[in-house]
């Protein structure tokens, strides 16, 4: 007989419900009624259950063989081998010369887990994770201006009522297709503004009378709030009752921005004075004005600094901490929330406490059984991470869980230098992703219908995945593995195998902390329809959880918001002249982020197989570069060949690359290394180029070059 599990999508934040339906051939999903998506799901979402049975699927540990290649092992021939080696590298190097590496995707309790086993079964501080090149900006800015960062302090439905929306470098409508259905009531309002320098799907929604698409230069976003706030101050818009009763910094704010002025912000980004005061006044005007940030303005190096010039504006609007306005971050990975709270950030303790805070040490060593002083202290951040393998004093050993550094990272030629340099490299994944395929054993693990857990929305709803699906026999869940691990290097505290369980220990170990999940539990999570009482955090032991943050009091000891202001030390884009140009970096509808796991879904690699480079056709003409043509496009750290797509979609001075392919179109072979000194987000969204037309067989000087 069929059985029907609901459990929730394995891809991205807004964790759409779904029914998963199992019979003989395999399974069937359908979408389920939820606030977030309404029953709708997009491409992903509805082919995801074709990875569970992929003819790529790794079914049994893998482990290299002198001459390069891999040969299957046993599980337990890998894991001794394993234990054998960390034990042998901590011994002679020291316990930092092991690092782990974490990611956004894994379920609560193997990010808990991951976090613990680090710091107590191999005593390292080297561990952080690909949330680093996600979230890690939004989250600083947030932690800065609330003392809390919760994606959003509000429900998603809440946006339903808005009169106004303001997107800063999002697209949503390509990464969280169903969330468009929340954008309606200000479309309809006139008041959606999107802020991209391409003429996003999202972009597009601001069409017909919906709205305003402002299209400024790349990195220049700072600028553009800058001046937005300016206009807001000069023309009394600010809610001064609320920066009296509930802000602490707006003077300075004042003083910051005074020389921002509308014609000024319109050299510096390209924007038209008379659209920023559009813009402005259309947020004061208010009936319910709500301001989201997305990557486009938050993976720069100044990221954190421009995320809080939009929690500035937010602020001085009054619009942070009621009911029907609002700001907030739209977390990526499918458990991005709950991924950058229990302890995978290298300076982080579960229930998102500081691993310097001597109370909190005492707190979580308690939960653990161990004593405070043996918990290791702060980490490296996810590149500088990445960046000491192979370095003397760096990590000789990583272990990688739910990450595909290769194509994700930045810089990625040196990262697989890197890889390459270890001593020991162990992989776990459903798939050989470039990064498995560079390792020393690859550990097959159970996938999302597979397994039972908890995901934390990007609203911060906690929420169950459930187990639809019996694995392969020769894989195995990250809690086994990591238990069977523990065991094998004599860890002191114990690792359970059961989620309910782990989760259980995972709710002790956050009680009290900003993340506090204490008075949750599987029962609590209910059974997965529409009478599940809506749990969000924080959700401390005897309370209902918390819908809406900051109603009362922001997060800081005084209970007021900080507002900081910051300065603008971008340099002007690099003049558009002789194929020099503005990349950009981000995502198309059918593929999710590294690709691993969607470039194996036929229908998703048909519709998109390749990566295409998205350029004006003002550009190309100059550039003698033709529609499907060939081009190289190089930076000063690589080169990336691949077709041209010649489109209005984008300004001028600008070319698009999405992130998904791996090898010569890999578009971090273009990136740097540089990141945002306040948060560690690598700057992946500005990188100069330059954009040549070559012929397809083309080999040239460069090519060899980096090769
Ligand atoms: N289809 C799909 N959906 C996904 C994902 C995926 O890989 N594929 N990944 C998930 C994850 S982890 C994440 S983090 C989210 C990301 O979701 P988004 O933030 O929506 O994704 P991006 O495409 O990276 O960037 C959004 C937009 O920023 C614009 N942009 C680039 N540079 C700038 C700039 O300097 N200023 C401004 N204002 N805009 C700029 C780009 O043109 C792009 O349209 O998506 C999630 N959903
Ligand atoms: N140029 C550029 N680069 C970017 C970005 C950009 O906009 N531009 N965006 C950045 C962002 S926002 C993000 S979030 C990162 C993400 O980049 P990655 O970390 O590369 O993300 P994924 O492709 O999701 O990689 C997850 C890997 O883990 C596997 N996996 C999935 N679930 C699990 C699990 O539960 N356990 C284990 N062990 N494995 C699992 C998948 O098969 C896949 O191989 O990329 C970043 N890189
Ligand atoms: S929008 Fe995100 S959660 Fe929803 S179906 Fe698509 S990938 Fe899955
Ligand atoms: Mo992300």
């Amino acid at each position: 007989m069929d059985s029907a599990t609901s459990t929730h999508c394995p891809y991205c934040a807004l964790q759409c419900a779904m029914t998963l339906t199992a019979h003989g051939a395999g399974v069937t999903v359908t979408g389920r009624a939820f606030p977030t998506n309404r029953g709708g799901l997009c491409k992903k979402g509805w082919t995801a259950a074709e990875l569970l049975t992929s003819p790529d699927r790794i079914l049994e540990p893998m482990m290299r063989r002198p001459d390069g290649s891999f040969a299957p092992a046993s599980w337990a021939e890998a894991l001794d081998l394993i234990a054998e080696r960390l034990s042998g590298s901590r011994a002679e190097h020291g316990a930092d010369s092991v690092g782990v590496f974490g990611g956004g995707g894994l379920t609560n309790e193997k990010a808990y887990q991951l976090g613990k086993f680090a710091r107590v079964a191999l005593g390292t501080s080297r561990i952080d994770y690909n949330g680093r090149f996600c979230m890690s900006s939004a989250a600083a800015a947030g932690n800065r201006a609330f003392g809390l960062d919760r994606g959003l302090p509000f429900r998603v439905e809440d946006l339903d009522a808005a009169g106004t929306i303001l997107i800063l470098g999002s697209n949503v409508a390509q990464t969280m297709p169903p969330f468009i259905g929340h954008l309606d009531g200000a479309r309809a309002a006139g008041g959606l503004i999107v802020v991209d320098p391409r003429r996003s799907a999202t972009a597009r929604l601001t069409d017909d009378g919906a709205g305003l698409h402002v299209q400024p230069t790349p990195g220049s976003d700072l600028a553009l709030l800058l001046g937005l706030t300016h206009i807001v101050i000069t023309e009394k818009l600010v809610d001064v009752a609320y920066v009296a009763d509930r802000t602490v910094g707006f003077d300075e704010l004042r003083r910051s921005v005074g020389a921002w002025y509308p014609e000024r912000v319109q050299a510096a980004t390209g924007v038209p004075a008379w659209q920023l005061r559009q813009a402005a006044r259309r947020l004061a005007a208010g009936h319910g004005t709500y301001i989201l940030t997305g990557r486009g303005v938050e993976q720069h190096v100044d990221g954190t600094d421009t995320t809080t010039a939009a929690i500035n504006l937010s602020l001085i609007l009054g619009l942070v901490g009621t009911t029907h306005s609002g700001y907030g971050t739209l977390t990526g990975q499918g458990n991005g929330q709950g991924g950058r709270e229990h302890g995978q950030k290298c300076d982080q303790l579960p229930g998102y406490r500081k691993i310097t805070d001597p109370a909190a040490r005492a707190h979580v060593a308690g939960v653990w059984g161990v004593s405070p002083e043996s918990l290791p202290g702060v980490g490296l951040p996810a590149v500088q991470l990445l960046a000491s393998m192979g370095v003397s004093g760096g990590i000789r050993c990583l272990l990688v869980h739910g990450a595909n550094v290769v194509v994700s990272a930045p810089d990625a030629k040196q990262v697989r230098t890197g890889l390459e340099a270890l001593d020991f490299l162990v992989v776990s994944d459903f798939f050989f992703s470039e990064t498995a395929a560079l390792a020393d054993v690859v550990l097959p693990v159970t996938q999302w219908a597979e397994e039972d857990g908890t995901m934390t929305s990007l609203e911060g709803r906690v929420i169950r995945r459930r187990r639809a699906v019996t694995a392969p026999p020769g894989v195995r869940s990250e809690l086994w593995i990591l238990h069977e691990l523990a065991r094998r290097l004599h860890s002191p505290s114990t690792f359970s195998t059961d989620p309910a369980e782990v989760f259980d220990e995972l709710c002790r170990a956050s009680a009290g902390g900003l993340a506090d999940y204490s008075g949750l539990s599987y029962d609590r999570l209910g059974a997965g329809d529409e009478s599940d009482e809506p749990t969000y955090w924080p959700y401390p032991a005897g309370s209902t959880g918390t819908p809406r943050l900051f109603l009362d009091r922001f997060a800081h000891a005084d209970g007021r918001a900080r507002i900081h202001a910051v300065q603008n030390r971008a340099t002007d884009a690099p003049a558009a002249t002789g194929g020099i140009l503005t990349l950009i970096t981000g995502r198309l509808l059918e593929h999710y982020q590294s690709g691993a796991q969607t470039r194996r879904v036929p229908e998703l690699a048909n519709a998109q197989p390749e990566a295409r480079l998205q350029l004006h056709p003002a550009t190309a003409e100059q550039l003698g570069v033709v529609h499907g043509g060939w081009v190289n496009v190089t930076s000063a750290r690589g080169i990336v060949r691949c077709r041209a797509e010649v489109t209005l979609d984008i300004r001028h001075d600008t070319v698009f690359l999405p992130f998904h392919f791996p090898g010569d179109q890999s578009a971090n072979r273009l990136t740097g290394g540089a990141t945002d000194p306040i948060s560690g987000m690598p700057e992946f969204k500005t990188t100069t180029v330059r954009v040549r037309a070559v012929a397809e067989h083309a080999e040239p000087e460069e090519m060899r070059v980096y090769a």
